[in-house]
This record gives C-alpha cells, sequence and structure tokens, in this order.
C-alpha cells in the first residue's frame, strides 16, 4: 500500500511546490498596461506557468484587459464569442489556471491594432520546481504528513 501510495505523496509535494513558486508579473513593468509599449517584447524571454498571475495597471476605463481565442487576439476582436474574460477597473489580474496559449488585448477600439496585444505560453509546471522538490531538506515521512494534512484541509476547504 505504502508503494502505491507513494506517487501520489509524490505529485503532491511537486504541486506544493509548483505552488509555492507562482510568480506575479506586472505586465508592461513599469510601464503598465498603455498605448505605446511593445508587450511581445515584456513577454519573450519570460517563463510562465499555471498557478502565475498577471498584474495589469492602468487608468480606470482607458483600457480593457481581455482575454480572448486566438482568433480574437488575430482579429483584434474582443466582444462575443471571442472574449474570454473582460475588464476595464484599472486594476486587473489575472491567475493562469490552465496550460497552453493564452491571448491579451485591450478592446478599446484602435489600441489592440497599436500594439496593446500580446500572447504567452504557459506551462503545466515551472521548470525548476520540480527538481527542488526532488531534493526535500525533511525526511520523507514527515513530508508525507504534511502533504497529508495539507491535502486533507483543502479538501475541507473545497466542501464547506
Ligand atoms: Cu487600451
Amino acid at each position: 500500500m505504502a508503494n502505491a501510495a507513494f506517487p501520489l505523496v509524490a505529485l503532491l509535494v511537486a504541486g506544493c511546490a509548483a505552488l509555492a513558486s507562482a510568480t506575479t508579473f506586472t505586465v508592461g513593468d513599469s510601464q503598465g498596461w498603455t498605448t505605446g509599449v511593445n508587450y511581445d517584447s515584456w513577454a519573450s524571454g519570460k517563463s510562465f506557468a499555471v498557478g502565475d498571475t498577471l498584474a495589469f495597471r492602468y487608468v480606470s476605463k482607458a483600457h480593457t484587459v481581455t482575454e480572448v481565442s486566438k482568433s480574437g487576439y488575430d482579429t483584434c476582436s474582443g466582444s462575443g464569442a471571442n472574449a474570454l474574460s473582460d475588464d476595464d477597473s484599472g486594476s486587473t489580474t489575472v491567475t493562469i489556471t490552465t496550460p497552453g496559449t493564452h491571448y491579451f488585448i485591450c478592446n478599446v477600439p484602435g489600441h489592440c491594432a497599436s500594439g496593446m496585444k500580446f500572447a504567452i505560453s504557459v506551462s503545466a509546471t515551472r521548470s525548476g520546481a520540480s527538481a527542488s522538490a526532488a531534493s526535500p531538506q525533511v525526511p520523507a515521512t514527515t513530508a508525507s504528513v504534511v502533504v497529508a494534512a495539507a491535502a486533507g484541509a483543502a479538501i475541507k476547504l473545497a466542501l464547506f
């Protein structure tokens, strides 16, 4: 039984490590979310993983943060079926929950076409996180107990 449980425990440990290393990216860094910024350059070289958060800072109502489908991205259309989510509050945070390519545009007319758009490739886990999880600093038995307790707490939270 112990052997059968081990892969699950290892998976949980890796999952916790991935959650612990989740990163918040401020889109455009100090420039924020606005016209005149090259967001492809901003995104290039960064690695995004499930659990990471994108923080968009801009003047309320001056822009939108619209996650769109690929066709919405290609055509700069953030309306109807192309729009997966949409916000213009001025402080939008998007936590990425699924791997794959995610597309964001500003849906104010003309802004997407003039550069307020970017696509990011999101991996299921952050590379490097699993390597550190493979050499825990505490004995495996202790880690298993901690993980089991955490999993139990998470299940209770999910139930209530
Ligand atoms: Cu805009």
